[in-house]
């Protein structure tokens, strides 16, 4: 068994919706065990802008699955939320990051693990925090680290 965090993130087709919908599926996977869900983020759109505001969270789960199968299974739940790969940096239904698998560092075509834009990226930074503060990232180090280099300005905590 692997401990493994994911990131989620929907801008389009009521993206709160798209993210509980999705934690969902995850949690009826009988390889994963859903073991931590942060709260959900509004967070201004990182790369191309003129597109809507994001929905993030981060969970942390617990998984049989080898990395690769783990990617699969998330495709495989995106595309069930009707996502379409289009635009590399575009609006998007529902994205699924594995963050982190275990103390993997995997270079691999279709896989980058720890996931490559983590360190820069507050979205992902704070709900992995908040579920995790002393959270380690293989190869790049303390979430605490991380997160006092990155602004949060961009980001809003969502209470409900
Ligand atoms: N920006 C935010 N705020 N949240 C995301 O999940 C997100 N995902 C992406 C890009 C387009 C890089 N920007 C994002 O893939």
């Amino acid at each position: 068994m692997t401990i493994a965090y994911i990131g989620l993130g929907s801008n389009m087709q009521s993206p709160k919706q798209q993210i509980k919908s999705a934690i969902k599926s995850i949690s009826e996977i009988p390889e994963i065990q859903v073991l931590k869900v942060s709260s959900l983020y509004k967070s201004k759109p990182v790369g191309p802008q003129g597109q809507n505001d994001y929905i993030n969270a981060v969970i942390k789960i617990e998984t049989e699955f080898m990395p690769l199968e783990l990617l699969d299974c998330m495709q495989d739940i995106e595309n069930q939320h009707g996502r379409i790969r289009k635009e590399h940096w575009g609006p998007r239904i529902l994205d699924l990051d594995i963050l982190i698998f275990g103390k993997k560092i995997i270079q691999d075509k279709k896989l980058t693990i720890p996931h490559p834009e983590i360190e820069k990226r507050p979205f992902v930074l704070v709900p992995l925090a908040e579920i995790d503060s002393n959270c380690s990232i293989p190869g790049i180090g303390l979430i605490s680290d991380l997160l006092a280099v990155n602004n949060q300005k961009d980001l809003e905590l969502l209470y409900e």
